[in-house]
This record gives C-alpha cells, structure tokens and sequence, in this order.
C-alpha cells in the first residue's frame, strides 16, 4: 500500500511523463518540418519512450492501490530559433525530470516505502542515460560549424539504428 505522500508524488509525475512526451513530439514535428529527418526520428522515438515511462507509473500506482489521475497535457512550444536550441531544451528539460525523480526518491526515505524506492531505481539509471545521450548530441553541435547540420542530422539517425541509448 502506497502512503499518501508517495501516491500523491507518483501521480504527478504521470503529468510530468505525459508531458515529456507531447514536449517531444512537438519538437518531432519541428524538426521534420524544418528538413531534420534523422533528428525527428531520434524525437519520435523519444516521445514513445516517455509515453512508455508514463504508462510504467500509471501501472504501477494502480498495483500498489493508489489511483491513478490521468491529466491535461499543456501546449508544448511550436518552434525553436535552431536545432541546438532545441537540444539545449531536451537536456534542460531532463535535468528536471532527473530533479522530480530524485524527489520521489527522497519522499520514499522520508515514508519508508523501500519497495517503491526500489522501483523507481530504474528511473534513477534512466535519467543518468539520457542526460548523458543528450549531452553527448550537444557536445557534437558545439564541435560542427552550420554547414556541417546536414552531416550532424544524419550521425543521430546511426545512434538510434546502432542502438545507443537515447
Ligand atoms: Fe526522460 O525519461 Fe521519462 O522519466
């Protein structure tokens, strides 16, 4: 049984979640529309991952006899100046989802919920990972000039399809 204080935090980060996901499909769609196919598709996956995190935590509320609230999505942002501003955003955006995880794990020590600490380990391993993917596509723009884009779009086509974890 979930305390309170831990169902509470898990059900926000359901929103958190399902934003992350409508964050990445908007920046998705940007990108295709502004000719970054390889960088859309890295998007289009990512969103999927995130619709998945949100479903992990609406299952996982609901087995340990909480309830889940599936929310309102905000209005993402529709464009960005450059394709490295948009990146500059994913890793901005992860920090703070790395922030709010954290959180829950420290909500958890606080109820003793050892069993929901332990779970949400997986998210902790997770987010070192992306924020480690997304800094290493920053660290790439920063050492390729504008001409090199085209070049650039297509390396982070090879990430997905070699399996790097994104
Ligand atoms: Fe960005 O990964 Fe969800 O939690």
């Amino acid at each position: 049984m979930l305390t309170q204080k831990v169902e509470k935090i898990l059900v926000t980060q359901i929103e958190k979640e399902a934003y992350s996901s409508h964050l990445y499909l908007a920046m998705a769609s940007w990108a295709e529309n502004s000719g970054f196919e390889g960088t859309a598709q890295w998007l289009y996956a990512q969103s999927e991952e995130e619709h998945m995190h949100m479903l992990k935590f609406v299952a996982y509320i609901n087995e340990r006899g909480g309830k889940s609230i599936i929310p309102a999505i905000k209005q993402p942002p529709i464009d960005y100046a450059d394709i490295r501003e948009l990146f500059e955003q994913v890793y901005k955006h992860e920090k703070y989802i790395s922030g709010s995880i954290n959180e829950i794990v420290g909500i958890c020590m606080e109820d003793k919920d050892y069993s929901t600490n332990n779970w949400i380990q997986w998210f902790v391993n997770e987010q070192i990972e992306e924020e480690k993917a997304v800094k290493t596509i920053i660290d790439k723009l920063n050492l390729i000039g504008a001409h090199s884009l085209y070049l650039f779009d297509k390396d982070i086509v090879s990430m997905r399809n070699t399996g790097t974890k994104v």
